[in-house]
């Protein structure tokens, strides 16, 4: 039996992520056991920190909320892991690019943003669900949660695209045009799933 695959779709606020990944679990455990996971993932002691600073209920030094989020991946990372290996494939909404990509978006160093997730496993393949801010903004809930402004929203998207030209893991991304109808949307991640499965075939999990 092969390792299960680490499939991660990311984007930004209202790109249509929560959507997309739910077709994709159910179209995968047709022929495969598969899971959702999400980050941030909100359940734990720390999830519950990020909530309320996302909410606006708390704030929190940008550096000191980066490592949370951090933090808050790095407390499933020996259960991804167990999972992969056990033969689950995982789909992942968000995971190490926006934690770049957001504190980035606030001008923190790049180096710094990235060294914390040094060592978690890597995406066999990270699905990068495109569309501009002008066009998230006009979707339902914009505006509830603390990074969703316009402004904040072009910045994490240069953030992103800087992100997938980075030569260390270039080769992992893939970008779906999100504007399209869901069920276009749906297909071209599919496909761009496949590649990480096939990866999982017949290469060990990597590491950031
Ligand atoms: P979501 O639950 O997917 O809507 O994400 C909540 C918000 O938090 C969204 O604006 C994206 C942002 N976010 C997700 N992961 C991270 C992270 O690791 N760091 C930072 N700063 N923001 C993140
Ligand atoms: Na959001
Ligand atoms: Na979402």
């Amino acid at each position: 039996m092969s390792r299960g695959a680490l499939v991660v779709v990311e984007g930004l606020d209202r790109a249509g992520k929560t959507t997309q990944c739910d077709r994709l679990v159910a179209r995968l455990s047709t022929s495969t056991t598969t899971k959702l996971r999400k980050f941030p993932d909100r359940t734990t002691p720390i999830g519950i920190m990020i909530d309320s600073y996302l909410r606006s209920n708390s704030d929190l030094d940008d550096n000191a909320i980066h490592l949370l989020f951090s933090a808050n991946r790095w407390e499933a990372s020996s259960a991804i892991k167990a999972e992969l290996e056990n033969g689950t494939t995982l789909v992942v909404d968000r995971y190490i690019y926006s934690g770049i990509a957001f504190s980035r978006a606030k001008g923190l160093d790049a180096a710094w943003c990235r060294n914390p997730d040094v060592g978690l496993p890597r995406p066999d393949v990270v699905i990068f669900l495109d569309i501009s801010e002008e066009a998230t903004a006009g979707r339902g809930g914009y505006g509830e949660e603390r990074y969703e402004k316009k402004e904040m929203q072009r910045k994490v998207r240069q953030a992103f695209k800087e992100l997938r030209q980075d030569e260390r893991d270039a080769e992992d991304w893939v970008v779906v045009d999100a504007g399209q109808s869901v069920e276009e949307v749906e297909e071209d991640i599919w496909r761009a799933a496949q590649k990480g499965i096939e990866r999982a075939k017949t290469e060990d999990l990597r590491t950031i």
